[in-house]
């Protein structure tokens, strides 16, 4: 079987893709080594590698609801449900954990969205006369 230009071209790329493919699947980031120095009859140019990422997962934040005397627990029931899109289930069990420990964890979050859901709680339990509160807290 013999390959006409044109086929030959595309099996040499299909080829090269599959072997770069795999390098970037089995490759571990290594540190760059120390930059190349040309000589200086090639221009004498410093060559500086890409470095390896190093971007850390970003900080989460937990919203912890803490138990008062006089927040009604269905109130709380609902706020969980509608804050933290909990089912009516799951967000009883986390009230009565609140009630009974003292505090219970609500949900994890990107900063600016716990502090949204702090927000959000605070001005509800305000609008409707309730004492009740929410921190948020960096985890880990
Ligand atoms: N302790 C409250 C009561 O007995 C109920 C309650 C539960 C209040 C959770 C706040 O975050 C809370 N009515």
């Amino acid at each position: 079987m013999s390959l006409n230009g044109h086929q030959f071209t595309c099996m040499t790329q299909c080829a090269t893709a599959l072997v770069r493919m795999k390098f970037m699947a089995t490759k571990i980031p290594q540190k760059p080594s120390a930059p190349k120095v040309q000589p200086p009859e090639e221009g004498g140019s410093v060559v500086l590698e890409r470095r390896t990422q190093k971007t850390k997962p970003p900080q989460m934040y937990q919203v912890v609801m803490l138990n008062d005397d006089y927040t009604p627990m269905e109130f709380v029931v609902v706020v969980i449900q509608e804050f933290f899109s909990k089912d009516r289930e799951t967000a009883t069990q986390i009230m009565l954990k609140i009630h009974l420990d003292g505090r219970a964890v609500c949900g994890v979050y990107s900063k600016d969205v716990a502090a949204t859901k702090v927000d959000q709680v605070l001005e509800s339990a305000k609008q409707s006369g309730h004492p009740l509160q929410c921190v948020s807290e960096p985890i880990e």
